[in-house]
């Protein structure tokens, strides 16, 4: 069975029961979410081992983040539990006309803001044996304080002498640094990474493009000799850029849409499950944007992600009426 690991902040959403002001809200409904949980639960809903190294704290949260993964199949082993910082934790609106989604952070002071995390010498032993064929991280924890972000370069760096392939989404959250602080990090981590991973806005915001070859070409300018650069497009599909060629694939349709938060870290999943399980790059990205469409299903981040049954269902064509 394939397998990888991942690394990053888990929180805790707390999502009103309908839309509208938090302000003038009743109730909340916690989830458990973060980018890399998010698709760490992906990847083993697919099928594959998966393993999730953080910091959170010792507090009910915390154990909401380790009771979940662990429901969900996902390794928890590397997880610490923090005495001295809280677990995050963000608020979810839903307001306007046309359903805006507002998310409102309460991090700053949280286990894996305040660098209460680092890799263990068993977790760094368990790489160095090749325990996982792939890495997988995002921007946010280059973000979210200066002591996470020197741990995270190291590991990033310490997998590509390891020769272990590294994915990288970039995940810019502009409430956590401008946008010159998200090229920055993307700077910092580009030797070290195999593929490149990002969505339209942060194309637009980052590259002032949305064309996949172009942003391959300043990456690898700038020092990227990976594999290539994987962009999605939202209702558009996804494109993949490996020196300078090109492989599209369009949406997986969805006949109603709730809440896209999720769904990029589902496509990640869904295309990293597809490249471990030997897919060509295209069915990697189509099997990417099956996870993406069931994942805008549901409320929460990750509810709606398939299982590998459900999602191969989809490939092979079958599955719209069951009987
Ligand atoms: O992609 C979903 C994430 O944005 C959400 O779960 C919270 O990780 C998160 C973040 O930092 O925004």
């Amino acid at each position: 069975t394939p397998s990888v690991f991942t690394f990053g902040e888990p929180l805790v959403v707390l999502v009103p029961d309908a839309p509208g002001l938090l302000a003038t809200t009743h109730q909340l409904r916690p989830y458990p979410a973060g980018a890399e949980l998010n698709t760490a639960v992906g990847l083993a809903r697919l099928g594959l081992n998966v393993a999730m190294g953080c910091s959170v704290g010792a507090d009910a949260f915390g154990q909401l983040i380790l009771k979940s993964g662990r429901a969900e199949g996902v390794n928890m082993a590397y997880v610490r539990q923090d005495e001295a910082a809280p677990t995050g934790v963000f608020f979810k609106q839903w307001s306007g006309l046309k359903g805006k989604t507002t998310v409102y952070y309460y991090r700053s002071t949280s286990s894996m803001a305040m660098g209460g995390w680092q890799p263990s010498e068993e977790l760094l032993r368990a790489l160095q044996a090749r325990t996982w064929d792939w890495v997988h991280s995002t921007g946010i924890t280059w973000m979210i304080g200066e002591r996470t972000r020197r741990v995270a370069t190291e590991l990033l760096e310490r997998c590509h002498m390891l020769e272990l392939p590294v994915s990288f989404d970039v995940n810019v959250r502009l409430k956590l640094g401008d946008v010159e602080q998200w090229r920055a990090c993307v700077w910092e981590v580009l030797p070290y990474l195999t593929w490149f991973l990002l969505g339209d806005e942060e194309a637009a915001l980052l590259f002032d493009t949305d064309d996949a070859a172009r942003i391959e070409q300043v990456l690898r300018d700038r020092g990227f000799s990976g594999e290539g650069v994987v962009l999605k497009l939202g209702e558009a599909g996804a494109v993949a850029s490996v020196q300078g060629a090109q492989t599209r694939t369009p949406a997986w349709p969805v006949s109603r849409v709730v809440d896209t938060v999720g769904a990029g870290d589902g496509f990640n999943a869904g295309w990293i499950a597809g490249m471990l399980r030997g897919f060509d790059l295209n069915e990697a990205l189509k099997l990417g944007a099956v996870v993406g469409a069931y994942a805008v299903t549901s409320m929460a981040d990750y509810d709606g992600y398939p299982t590998w049954p459900e999602a191969l269902q989809e490939l092979t064509g079958k599955g719209f009426v069951e009987r």
